[in-house]
């Protein structure tokens, strides 16, 4: 790193890691100086890019399981396939450098904030936003212990207000996107529907020579069930050394929408349709 660059790093980094103890924002920004400034991308780097719980952990263990052909074995997914902002959080960048090549990074940023090179692939992977809702507010609790009750979380999540960030924000991020030539839009009904279909769209989009007869082997280590089995390799909570009463793999369900109170739907309806109209969607895109 150039001098002027570690000077304003150093200048810098001690206020805003103590706002980034307090505040979202503060934690926010201690990453993003920290990817602008210290981090070295490859030109093979790959980002599984998604607003969180629409699918990320489904796709970090398809991309595992595609380029090892259905034999990778881990403790915890972090290994194979880190969680970026957290690595950047804490600084961990000789774990970045060792690396192999392709990086597999999960990332909730928005497309602004990850500015991807050209040179990168991203998967990017949307969730129906009702189903995303709820996941959110169980991972919440299960993360938080936080003790709001469901209507008034998912009032605020329609409105665009959550500690994630707004999903109306990232949509609008990352959905211009959607089809520029490093980038794959998945979408998490599409996964339920078709994995081995998803499954073959994926390795063709990242150029991964599968043998036909190893996809039995990778479709079963992506099924529900066997990551339900295997729920502690994938437990988020695992990784902040606290321990984990299971359940991360939750439910995997589409079409929990009947748990919205009615003007709840119906104001998240009005939303979708004006986010369509500004995104300018075409009638089969369905997000
Ligand atoms: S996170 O914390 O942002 O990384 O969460 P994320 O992995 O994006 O989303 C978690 C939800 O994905 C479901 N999931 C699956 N669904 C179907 N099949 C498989 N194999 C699968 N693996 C994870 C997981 O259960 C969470 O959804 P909910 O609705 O909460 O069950």
């Amino acid at each position: 790193m150039r001098w002027p660059m570690k000077l304003l790093l150093n200048v810098l980094t001690p206020p805003v890691a103590l706002a980034g103890r307090f505040y979202n924002w503060g934690q926010r920004y201690r990453e993003l100086l920290r990817y602008r400034l210290e981090f070295r991308p490859r030109p093979e780097d790959i980002f599984i890019a998604t607003y969180p719980k629409s699918g990320t952990t489904w796709m970090q263990m398809l991309l595992v399981q595609l380029f090892s052909g259905g034999l990778a074995e881990f403790d915890h997914i972090s290994q194979k396939s880190p969680y970026f902002e957290s690595v950047l959080r804490q600084g961990r960048f000789d774990f970045l450098e060792k690396l192999p090549s392709p990086r597999l990074f999960k990332t909730h940023m928005t497309y602004g904030a990850l500015r991807p090179s050209k040179d990168s692939r991203i998967i990017f992977v949307t969730r129906d936003a009702h189903d995303t809702f709820i996941s959110c507010y169980h991972h919440l609790e299960m993360a938080q212990r936080f003790r709001s009750s469901f209507d008034p979380f998912i009032g605020g999540m329609v409105k665009g207000k959550c500690s994630f960030g707004s999903w109306y924000d990232y949509m609008r991020s990352w959905m211009p996107h959607r089809t520029d030539a490093n980038v794959l839009w998945v979408r998490y009904e599409d996964m339920r529907q078709d994995l081995g279909a998803q499954a073959r769209r994926v390795a063709a989009f990242l150029g991964i020579p599968v043998p036909e007869e190893r996809m039995a082997d990778i479709l079963e280590k992506c099924s529900f069930a066997y990551m339900k089995r295997h729920d502690p390799k994938f437990d988020f909570r695992l990784t902040m050394h606290e321990d984990s009463p299971g359940n991360f793999i939750r439910q995997g369900g589409s079409g929990e929408r009947r748990q919205f109170r009615e003007e709840h739907t119906a104001e998240l309806e009005r939303n979708l349709a004006k986010l369509r109209g500004d995104l300018g969607l075409g009638e089969a895109e369905r997000f």
